[in-house]
């Protein structure tokens, strides 16, 4: 009997390193074989599913909800999905918890990666525009991020290697019995 479905749902900061992680984890999952894995990046999610929708809380939570129904799909199915938006606000996390725990397990990740590191990398300018007020609603600069206090698992990324990050999350998934 094959196993049930999941999601995991990572959650961070822009630039603390959710799509590099999530992006390694992906392709150990896939090595492992079995059953499908479905990413759903915060930036190929917004061009191709949200690409109407800006960054107020209504449209972020719009954009959230989606993934969340995308993912609550694919783990219906038994197959694995893997989503890393900001996702910055709790209810909203949990409203897509509760979604997906109907069909198989979620499991949040928080990428705790500092605002000060994030801005120090700054890898692709957005946080210099933010502070210059070129961006409005800028996560962790002018609007929140609500850091999860229950998240199945908190990956240190200050001296980020990607490789043993996705190892912490397979642990975890072995863990959980999940694959
Ligand atoms: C936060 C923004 C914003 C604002 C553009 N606030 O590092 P990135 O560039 O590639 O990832 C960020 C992405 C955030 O989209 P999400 O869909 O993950 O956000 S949410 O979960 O809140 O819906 C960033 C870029 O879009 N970006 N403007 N104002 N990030």
């Amino acid at each position: 009997r094959s196993k049930q479905g999941f999601t995991v749902f990572f959650t961070g900061l822009s630039g603390s390193g959710k799509s590099t992680i999530a992006n390694a984890l992906m392709v150990k999952l896939m090595e492992m074989g079995g059953r499908p894995v479905t990413l759903l990046d915060g930036d190929v999610v917004r061009k191709n599913l949200s690409s109407e929708l800006g960054f107020s809380k209504e449209h972020r939570d719009l954009n959230i909800r989606r993934i969340g129904y995308v993912a609550s799909e694919i783990t219906k199915n038994g197959g694995i999905a893997i989503c890393a938006p900001i996702a910055p606000y709790t209810a909203t996390r949990r409203a897509v918890r509760e979604d997906i725990e109907q069909y198989g397990a979620f499991v949040e990740i928080h990428v705790a990666t500092s605002l000060e590191e994030c801005e120090r990398r700054d890898r692709k300018g957005l946080y210099q525009m933010a502070r210059a007020g070129k961006i409005k609603e800028f996560t962790g600069i002018s609007d929140p991020y609500e850091a999860p206090t229950q998240a199945e698992l908190v990956v240190d990324t200050e001296n980020l290697d990607v490789d043993y990050c996705a190892q912490q999350v397979l642990l975890k998934l072995e863990s959980m019995g999940l694959v």
